[in-house]
């Protein structure tokens, strides 16, 4: 009875050990194509192999069909069984160290024996690794390094692959008539960039009723622990979900616990204590006379305690008290504030729709303006512009602005910083454009003084309005350049250049600790989709809720600005203007 998640773990392997062997690399994508089809898919996988119906799926060819039959019928996958009689298992650990291939690791495993992390590590500092043929220090450090990663970041989630099955699970639930309140609560609900499980609150009526419809909501793959009032479930995906129901009056102290963070709720219980009072999951309690007080909102139990309100992404004990104390709590920008999406993508590069496309789904979304940033030549995978094809693109954007009225696109240019330093298109091209941005896709293995040099030069141009991905991170997946944040951050606010919150889901960058860095040095900041497609453009809500988490308000963010204002600005030398 192979679940779901052991299948695509299966094809997973498969295709670990694949690249392992020096297999075809087709090959070798179409089984991952699958494997994730099959992770992201909310039913039961192996019903429809019974069903022989697995070839309805997107991604699912006849000959992966048939593995994932003959693996549903004797539970194991006969190929995969015979390249771990010739590869140990455990060389596919190793292959998830970041920047380590499988032509590494298995030279590695021929030459020295070595098929586990703890082996790779000692390996690694020994000197061993560096001695081999065609490897050296440098190699030798990287897998170090990688390690190191591999081992911090655990098992946990980014947010935005996770939030939209919470937020179905939440819909669902509030749709059944015993749900009074229910509310997405813990790390999802502060947004963090990372998650380790859904955690849900909810009131009802009949709280069994509402607990017995959790563990049959059709995500789920199995019931973990059931109970009337709290139970948990995995969902096909593997994602656990922990739900409380508790009876309306204790509603909001349970959702403020929580909520958290951990050192949130410690500092605040702290706090709580020096006032005479206690904090707990149930209710706040006088500890002089015993009486308790359960609270009608979350709003109480912080004013209980003589603070503000303190909004759930603020809530990482990282001054939040005290300026809650103080009454100095910011004003945190939401997603309603947002007026346009400086960075979108045509059909002109790497993107899927046309610029009036792109135009018409920002404008149903509410948005007044977006800037049209397409990839610069060098890009050529986007098939980036050239100068000639920037002209002819201008053209169009005006024949857009003409057709559409009342809403308007600006011309731009998503122009990458070449490795050498250049900027990709000569400066005469780039004058010419509304808003330009600047970002590196490239040379990401340059030390931080060539990568520092690079961008402090494009800030220097009076025509370069923001830097997009600054750090270039991915979540779980790349590491940031090496940048000097606080240098990036300095001549940010020194040129008046902006700083992009990229909204992707594996992107967030700025993270939230460098965008309320940049908020506190001046800095503008710009909240944009990086959409490549219709669905996409105008859709910021990580970004903003990246946005919040880092403390900043509508005031630090250009593209809050209504259509005419940030005209004005953009006529403006940006000096003048940031
Ligand atoms: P996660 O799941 O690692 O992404 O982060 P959280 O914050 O959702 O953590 P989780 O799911 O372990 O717990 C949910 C909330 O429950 C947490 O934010 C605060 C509260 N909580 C959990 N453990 C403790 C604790 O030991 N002390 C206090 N005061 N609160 C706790
Ligand atoms: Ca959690
Ligand atoms: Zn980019």
């Amino acid at each position: 009875m192979p679940t779901n998640r052991q299948i695509a773990d299966a094809l997973d392997r498969l295709a670990d050990m694949m690249e392992l062997d020096g297999a075809n690399v087709y090959k070798i994508i179409a089984h991952r194509k699958a494997a994730h089809r099959i992770a992201e898919s909310n039913f039961s996988i192996e019903e429809l192999a019974r069903e022989d119906r697995l070839t309805e799926l997107p991604d699912i060819g006849e000959k992966i069909a048939a593995k994932v039959r003959a693996m549903v019928e004797t539970g194991t996958l006969a190929e995969l069984d015979d390249y771990e009689r010739r590869y140990p298992p455990q060389l596919v650990e190793l292959q998830q160290l970041q920047g380590v291939g499988p032509r590494t690791v298995r030279k590695v495993w021929e030459a020295l024996g070595v098929s586990t992390l703890d082996e790779m590590e000692q390996a690694a500092a020994d000197g061993s690794i560096a001695a081999l043929p065609g490897m050296g220090g440098k190699t030798a450090a990287n897998i170090t390094r990688a390690i190191e990663h591999l081992r911090a970041r655990g098992g946990r989630i980014p947010l935005g692959e996770v939030l939209p099955t919470a937020e179905e699970m939440v819909a669902a639930l509030s749709g059944l008539p015993e749900a009074e309140q229910v509310t997405l609560a813990g790390s999802l609900r502060r947004m963090k960039e990372t998650v380790k499980d859904i955690d849900i609150v909810a009131t009802a009526g009949r709280p069994e009723k509402l607990s017995e419809a959790f563990c049959k909501l059709p995500a789920v793959e199995e019931t973990v622990a059931a109970g009337p009032t709290r139970c948990s479930i995995r969902t096909y995906t593997g994602l656990q979900a922990d739900l409380r129901v508790v009876p309306p009056k204790s509603y909001s102290n349970l959702l403020q616990h929580f909520t958290g963070s951990k050192e949130h709720n410690i500092a605040l219980r702290e706090l709580a204590i020096s006032k005479g009072l206690k904090v707990s999951e149930y209710d706040v309690e006088n500890s002089r006379t015993g009486k308790v007080h359960e609270c009608a909102d979350e709003a109480e139990v912080y004013g209980l305690l003589g603070l503000d309100y303190i909004p759930p992404e603020l809530r990482e004990d990282n001054g939040e008290l005290e300026a809650a104390a103080a009454g100095k709590l910011p004003l945190l920008v939401e997603e309603k504030d947002m007026r346009g999406d400086l960075h979108v993508h045509s059909e002109w590069s790497d993107g899927r729709a046309s610029i009036r496309e792109m135009a018409e789904a920002a404008r149903e979304r509410g948005l007044e303006y977006i800037v049209i940033s397409d990839h610069s030549q060098s890009l050529a995978v986007a098939r980036g512009l050239t100068p000639e094809r920037l002209a002819q693109q201008l053209e169009e954007v005006a024949r857009v602005n003409t057709e559409l009225g009342d809403f308007h696109v600006f011309t731009g240019m998503e122009v990458d910083i070449k490795a050498d330093g250049k900027l990709d298109l000569p400066d005469e091209d780039l004058e010419q454009l509304d808003f330009v941005t600047v970002s590196i896709h490239s040379g990401f293995n340059q030390e931080r003084e060539q990568i520092m040099e690079r961008l402090t030069a494009a800030m220097e141009k009076p025509f370069v309005r923001c830097i997009g991905h600054p750090t270039g991170r991915l979540i779980n997946r790349r590491d940031p350049y090496e940048i000097d944040i606080e240098g990036v951050i300095e001549a940010a606010a020194r040129t008046g250049t902006a700083l992009e919150i990229n909204s992707h889901y594996w992107r967030l960058d700025l993270c939230d600790i460098h965008a309320r860095a940049a908020r506190e040095a001046g800095v503008t900041l710009a909240i944009n989709s990086d959409a490549h497609g219709p669905e996409d453009v105008g859709v910021l809500q990580l970004g903003v809720a990246t946005a919040r988490r880092g403390w900043v308000e509508a005031g630090n963010v250009l593209n809050t600005l209504p259509l005419g204002e940030l005209r004005r600005r953009l006529s403006l030398p940006k000096k003048a203007a940031g």
